[in-house]
């Protein structure tokens, strides 16, 4: 079975070690989002698919979530020590060879997927990790700002999320350079050719949003022939992880597991989704999703360990061939 995922970083490689457990067979493409890539120190970094290749490696750090396991930090320590302004993103040693080998293979003309076909082949990853674009994007979010001149600034999705800690009043989110990018070679026929398509629990805003502006991906999902099933990020009213309930409010969209659902739309009236899991505790949501046209279904969504994840996703696969 050829499997693909719209994938953002932590929500997304968590869900993909249960799905691998659950479906050792499956042939999984993952498309990940690159809308949070950012240039520090000359850098090219691409946190959400250094995460799902670190998780998928092996090679991640469990309790953060993001960056090496077993990372030190002496050039951060280094460059701290130069600019203390300067070093609000987690650079650790470790993982700065990746963004050397990534600076450094851009810089020689190779494209994003050349570059993460080279970094993920070290990784023996069990998927194919494909960026969504070879173009350069970057999310930018608006937020209010009293001291700015017009009460507004500007400032990178990771500038906003990791320095800030998604604390100022957000305007506006936009994803810099999407209209002109296009997708990255084989994204649009892993979801043609796919079996079944997943939203795994990312966020809807800043992961699965960037992916689907990429012009031609959400029209190959309303296209493809795969039932298209997602699982909820918001469970109980809030993000399980992370800030998205500061990001939802601001594109218009509910905090909830229904909202986040509504917001993809069901496939039957010209949206995406043909199936969506709510965590049990969201039980009451479900018929409001089915009215919509989206066939729901309340199980246990906190992905504690990967027996936890991989009964998600079992769920998942199941309520896919229900639609089907
Ligand atoms: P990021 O790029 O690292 O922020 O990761 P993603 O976009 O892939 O996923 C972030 C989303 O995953 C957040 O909105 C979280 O609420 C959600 N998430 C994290 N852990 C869990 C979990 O155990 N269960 C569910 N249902 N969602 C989760
Ligand atoms: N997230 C943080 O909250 N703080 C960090 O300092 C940080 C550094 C970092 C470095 C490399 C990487 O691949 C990811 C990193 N992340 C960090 C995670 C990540 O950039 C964001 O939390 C997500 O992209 C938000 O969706
Ligand atoms: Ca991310």
């Amino acid at each position: 079975m050829r499997i693909t995922l719209l994938a953002g970083g932590i929500g997304a490689a968590r869900f993909l070690r249960g799905l691998l457990a659950d479906s050792p067979d499956a042939e999984v493409t993952v498309i990940g989002n690159t809308g949070d890539d950012l240039t520090l120190y000359g850098l090219q970094v691409s946190p959400d698919l250094d995460t799902v290749m670190y998780t998928l490696g092996g090679g991640n750090d469990e309790a953060k979530g993001w960056g090496r396991a077993e990372e030190t930090w002496n050039a951060l320590a280094e460059i701290q020590a130069y600019d203390a302004t300067a070093s609000w993103f987690g650079l650790g040693d470790r993982d700065i060879g990746t963004h050397l080998v990534r600076t450094a293979m851009l810089d020689d003309g190779h494209t994003l997927s050349e570059v993460t076909a080279t970094l993920t082949a070290r990784w023996n990853l069990p998927v194919r990790l494909v960026p969504m674009t070879d173009h350069r994007v970057e999310t930018h979010v608006t937020v209010e700002d009293p001291d700015a001149p017009e009460g507004r600034r500007r400032l990178h999705f990771q500038e906003y999320w990791v320095r800030h800690h998604a604390s100022l009043p957000v305007i506006d989110i936009e994803v810099e350079g999407i209209a002109e990018s296009t997708p990255a070679p084989g994204v649009l026929e892993a979801i043609s050719e796919a079996d079944l398509i997943l939203l795994p629990p990312s966020n809807p805003v800043v992961s699965i949003g960037p992916i689907l502006a990429v012009p031609g991906v959400r029209d190959a999902v309303l296209a493809s022939p795969a039932p298209v099933v997602g699982l909820s990020p918001i469970v109980g009213g809030a993000p399980v992880r992370g800030m998205a309930d500061k990001l939802l409010p601001a594109i218009g969209v509910d905090t909830s597991a229904a909202g986040v659902a509504l917001h993809f739309g069901a496939r039957s009236s010209g949206g995406l989704l043909d199936a969506w899991l709510v965590d049990e505790r969201d039980a009451d949501a479900v018929p409001r999703i089915e009215e919509a046209g989206i066939a729901a279904r309340a199980v246990p969504l906190m992905m504690t360990d990967v027996p936890a994840v991989a009964e998600m996703a079992r769920v998942a696969l199941d309520l896919a061939d229900a639609v089907r």
